[in-house]
C-alpha cells in the first residue's frame, strides 16, 4: 500500500522536429499534461496522451487538467493506502476520462515501484530487454517528400513504416512507397477519416501487401468495421474504437478488427492495457504498441508495454530524436538495428530533467493531502 501526499500537475510543450500531419490537423508542438505524485516513499511520474483540440478523442488539456485537479486527485487523497487497483477503483465514479484517469494511475504506478525498487517492464513481464521500432509518417505536402521521409527513417533502422492517409491522399502515395521499397513492413492510418461508402478505395489498398489499415471508420462504428472488414482482405487494426478492455472485446466478438492498437493512455492507464494484451494474447489477437508523440516520460512506459509477449508487431515507439531537438528526459535512442532499450531502473526507469523540465512549463498546481 502507498499513500499520496501530494499531486503537482505542470502543463509542458515541446517544440517538434517538424509538423505532424494526419487526417484531422496538423500538430507542430507537443503540449501536454504532466503529474507528479509524491507517496511517502517515493515521487513518481505520469504523462497525459490528450492534446490541445478534442480531436483524436474527447478529451483535451484544459478539461483533462480539470478533472485531475477537481475529481480524481480528491479522490486519490481521499482513499488513503492504496495498491494500483485500489487507485483505479476510487477513480470509477468519475464516468470516462481514461486520458485523465491514466495520467494518474501511471504516475502513482511509477512511484509505488520505485518504492518497491521494480521496473515497471518487470511488473508487467515484459520479456524482452529491447523492442523493435516502427515510425508514423505524417501527411507530406507532396509525394517526394514523403518518400524523402520514409527514406531517412529507413536508413536511421526503423522496421515498420506506417503512413498516415485521407480520402485524395491515399492509393498512389502508398503505391508510390510501395513501389520503391517492395519488401518493408508498411501500414496506413487513416484516423477515421472514410466511410463505409470509400471501401472500394479502401479495397485497392489490398494490393500494396500492407500489415494492416488502422481506423480506417468513424470511432463509434464498430458494425461497419465489421462490414468494411468483409470487403476488404488487409487486417483491420482498431486504435480510438478501443477505448477498454470491454471495447476490445465487443470488437473482437464482432468481427470489426483482427490487430489492436494499444494506447495505455487512451484506455485509462498500465492496468487496463495490460487486460487488453491478456485478452488479446488469450485469442491470438496481434497487438502492438501505439504513440501519441510522448515525451521521454509516456515513452518510458510504452516501451515497457512492448517488451510484453503478446506485443508481436513493431510500435510506434520511435527514438527521442523523431520527435524533439531536445526531450524531457535523457533520450530514448534508436539502435542501427531498428530496436530500443526497454528501461530498467525503478518505476518507469526515467524521469524529467529539472532544467528542461523548467524551460518547457508553462504553468504548474500543487495539490495537497488534506
Ligand atoms: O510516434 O508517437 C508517435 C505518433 C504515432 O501516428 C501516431 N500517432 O493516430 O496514432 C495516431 C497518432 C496520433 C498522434 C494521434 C498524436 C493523436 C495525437
Amino acid at each position: 500500500m502507498s499513500r499520496v501526499r501530494a499531486i503537482e500537475l505542470r502543463l509542458v510543450a515541446l517544440p517538434l522536429v517538424r509538423p505532424f500531419r494526419t487526417s484531422f490537423g496538423v500538430e507542430t508542438e507537443k503540449v501536454c499534461i504532466l503529474a507528479r505524485v509524491e507517496t511517502e516513499g517515493a515521487v513518481g511520474w505520469g504523462e497525459c496522451v490528450a492534446g490541445t483540440e478534442p480531436d483524436f478523442s474527447q478529451e483535451f488539456n484544459e478539461v483533462a487538467w480539470l478533472v485531475l485537479r477537481d475529481f480524481l486527485a480528491p479522490a486519490l487523497f481521499a482513499a488513503g493506502d492504496v495498491e494500483p487497483e485500489g487507485v483505479e477503483a476510487c477513480f470509477a465514479r468519475v464516468r470516462g476520462h481514461p486520458m485523465a484517469k491514466a495520467t494518474l494511475l501511471d504516475a502513482f504506478l511509477d512511484a509505488w515501484l520505485r518504492e518497491r525498487e521494480r521496473s515497471l517492464a518487470s511488473y508487467l513481464g515484459a520479456e524482452r530487454e529491447r523492442v523493435p521500432c516502427g515510425v508514423s509518417v505524417g501527411i507530406t505536402p507532396t509525394t517526394e517528400e514523403l518518400l524523402a521521409e520514409v527514406e531517412g527513417y529507413l536508413a536511421e533502422g526503423y522496421r515498420r513504416i506506417k503512413l498516415k492517409i485521407a480520402p485524395g491522399l491515399d492509393v498512389e502515395r502508398v503505391a508510390a512507397v510501395r513501389r520503391a521499397h517492395p519488401d518493408v513492413p508498411l501500414s496506413v492510418d487513416a484516423n477515421a477519416a472514410y466511410r463505409l461508402e470509400d471501401a472500394e478505395t479502401l479495397a485497392a489498398l489490398d494490393a500494396f501487401d500492407l500489415l494492416m489499415v488502422e481506423q480506417p471508420l468513424h470511432h463509434e462504428d464498430l458494425v461497419e468495421h465489421a462490414e468494411l472488414a468483409r470487403r476488404v482482405r488487409t487486417p483491420i487494426c482498431l486504435d480510438e474504437s478501443i477505448r477498454s478492455a470491454a471495447d476490445a472485446r465487443a470488437a473482437l466478438a464482432l468481427g470489426s478488427c483482427r490487430i489492436v492498437n494499444i494506447k495505455q493512455g487512451r484506455v485509462g492507464g498500465i492496468l487496463e492495457a495490460r487486460r487488453i494484451h491478456d485478452l488479446c494474447r488469450e485469442r491470438g489477437v496481434p497487438v502492438w504498441c501505439g504513440g501519441m508523440l510522448e515525451t521521454g516520460v509516456g515513452r518510458a512506459v510504452n516501451l515497457a508495454l512492448a517488451a510484453m509477449p503478446g506485443f508481436t508487431l513493431p510500435g510506434d515507439t520511435s527514438a527521442s530524436a523523431r520527435y524533439f531537438r531536445e526531450d524531457l528526459t535523457e533520450p530514448h535512442v534508436l539502435d542501427p538495428d531498428g530496436t530500443m532499450a526497454v528501461p530498467r531502473g525503478p518505476g518507469i526507469g526515467v524521469e524529467p530533467l529539472p532544467e528542461r523540465l523548467e524551460a518547457c512549463t508553462r504553468r504548474t498546481e500543487r495539490l495537497e493531502a488534506r
